[in-house]
């Protein structure tokens, strides 16, 4: 059958499925995206963890709009356009400690893979060439490039594609329901999951690695918090064996978990930092990596009319996303958002925990603005548990999301103490129509 749902071929979704039953959205503003038919649906997890800010904010608005006819486009290769320069410097101004450089992309999935090539550059560069193994963990997301599914840990967006990048290994994942399910904020149990990365050196030798890639939390594969000292003893091990550390915050940047990065949460600072999505609210497509000066420095040599990093992108640093970028930082400072989050953790967690004891609930896993409830999994039929109470939440007006069977909640940090309630009431009433 020919429809004018045809020729769309959608990314992540179950195609057949979706075009049978199509979902659409036509409007969005504040918490509530609007269907074509006008049914109101409260977003409950910010678009897809990038809408911090909440849809339709005058300000990114209006600097898309005055960018779109002031300068379309300027060429990024040996050109600039001074946006690009003023948003890095505001960047850097709310970076984690020392991470003063900013490089553009225009996904997760580019920054991850941008990062990457830079820690084995900056190797390269300063006489390490033989560190070539990148480390990534199980379970984690990093986009799906060839560089971030090599390092990635999701079995399904790996095995279709071949040998994927040679010469990399992975840690474990954190997640130990036996000892941690039903945890309010980060576990006590697990930091001893960092010793993996011991292991892995002493397979491999440091001498061959050149960095370690994680999600601080991990979102995709199901908010897996890390438990108290992991992140800590991960740093540890790097500063130890000079293994560049990066972290994957493209879902944990700009106020995920209550203050503007992770690591600044957790008081660990990486080398590297990748991010995305809230960089511009969702509005324009950007990311970027943040690299401590001292790695930008080693490669600031040799003759200087040459280029030090051969690396780039058409659109790494476009106006238009410098544009929404800016007007994003502003509504974040108006709106105290980079921290609101930590404001109503308490609240959110409350309401997240209450749905311990609802039909197939067996774990619920919180930090932040980041919420997790995991579903005990229909015999035979994996992730169709979670799947039934995602359509029912959306025919009832809420949208979330699941990974698995885990229902993954990440609202705009404008969200308020009412939307949470109407969420997880959602949710409940789903579960127990479920049971
Ligand atoms: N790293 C991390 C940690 C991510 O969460 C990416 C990289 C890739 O970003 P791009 O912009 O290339 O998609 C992501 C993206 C989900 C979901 O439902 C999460 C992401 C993307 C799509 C779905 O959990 N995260
Ligand atoms: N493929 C071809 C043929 C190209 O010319 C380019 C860029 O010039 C690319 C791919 C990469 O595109 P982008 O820079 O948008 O990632």
């Amino acid at each position: 059958m020919t429809t004018e749902l045809d020729a769309y071929w959608m990314p992540f979704t179950a195609n057949r499925q979706f075009k049978k039953a199509p979902r659409l959205i036509a409007k969005a503003d504040g918490m509530h995206f609007w269907t074509p038919e006008g049914r109101e649906v409260l977003d409950g997890i910010a678009g897809l963890w990038c809408v911090n800010a909440g849809h339709n904010r005058p300000k990114i608005v209006e600097a898309i709009q005055r960018q779109a006819a002031e300068l379309d486009f300027a060429p990024p290769f040996n050109m600039a356009h001074p946006k690009a320069f003023e948003l890095a410097d505001r960047l850097a101004k709310i970076a984690p400690e020392g991470l003063g450089k900013v490089f553009y992309t225009n996904s997760g999935s580019e920054s991850v893979d941008t990062a990457l090539k830079m820690a084995l550059a900056y190797h390269r560069v300063r006489g390490e060439g033989s560190r070539t193994r990148l480390i990534g963990r199980e379970r984690g997301y990093h986009g799906v490039n060839f560089g971030g599914i090599s390092v990635g840990g999701m079995v399904a967006n790996r095995k279709m594609f071949g040998h994927l990048l040679a010469g990399v290994d992975h840690i474990r994942h954190t997640h130990d329901p036996a000892r941690n399910a039903f945890t309010v904020g980060q576990p006590a149990y697990g930091a001893e999951a960092a010793h993996d990365l011991e292991d892995v050196i002493a397979l491999h030798d440091a001498s061959t690695i050149a960095a370690v890639i994680v999600e601080p939390v991990a979102g995709s594969t199901g908010v897996l918090i890390p438990p108290q000292g992991y992140l800590q003893k991960l740093r540890e091990i790097c500063d130890r064996h000079g293994i560049l550390l990066i972290f994957d915050e493209v879902i944990t940047g700009f106020g995920r978990l209550g203050a503007p990065f992770a690591a600044q949460r957790f008081g660990v600072t990486p080398d590297l930092m990748t991010v995305a999505k809230g960089l511009t609210n969702g509005c324009v497509p950007m990311g970027a990596v943040f690299a401590k000066q001292a790695i930008h420095d080693t490669f600031m040599q040799g003759p200087e009319h040459l280029i030090e990093f051969f690396h780039g992108y058409t659109y790494s640093g476009h106006p238009l996303a410098c544009a929404a970028a800016l007007g994003t930082l502003d509504t974040y400072a108006d709106d105290g958002l980079l921290t609101r989050a930590a404001e109503l953790e308490g609240y959110f967690a409350d309401a997240l925990h209450s749905l311990k004891g609802l039909p197939h609930v067996i774990d619920i896993r919180n930090l932040g603005l980041v919420g997790g409830v995991e579903l005990l999994p229909i015999e035979g039929q994996p992730s169709k548990r979670a799947f039934d109470i995602f359509l029912d939440c959306w025919e009832r007006g809420v949208l979330i999301r699941t990974t698995g069977d885990t229902i993954a909640l990440s609202p705009p940090l404008i969200i308020g103490k009412r939307h949470i309630d109407q969420i997880v009431g959602t949710i409940a009433d789903a579960l127990r129509r479920a049971a």
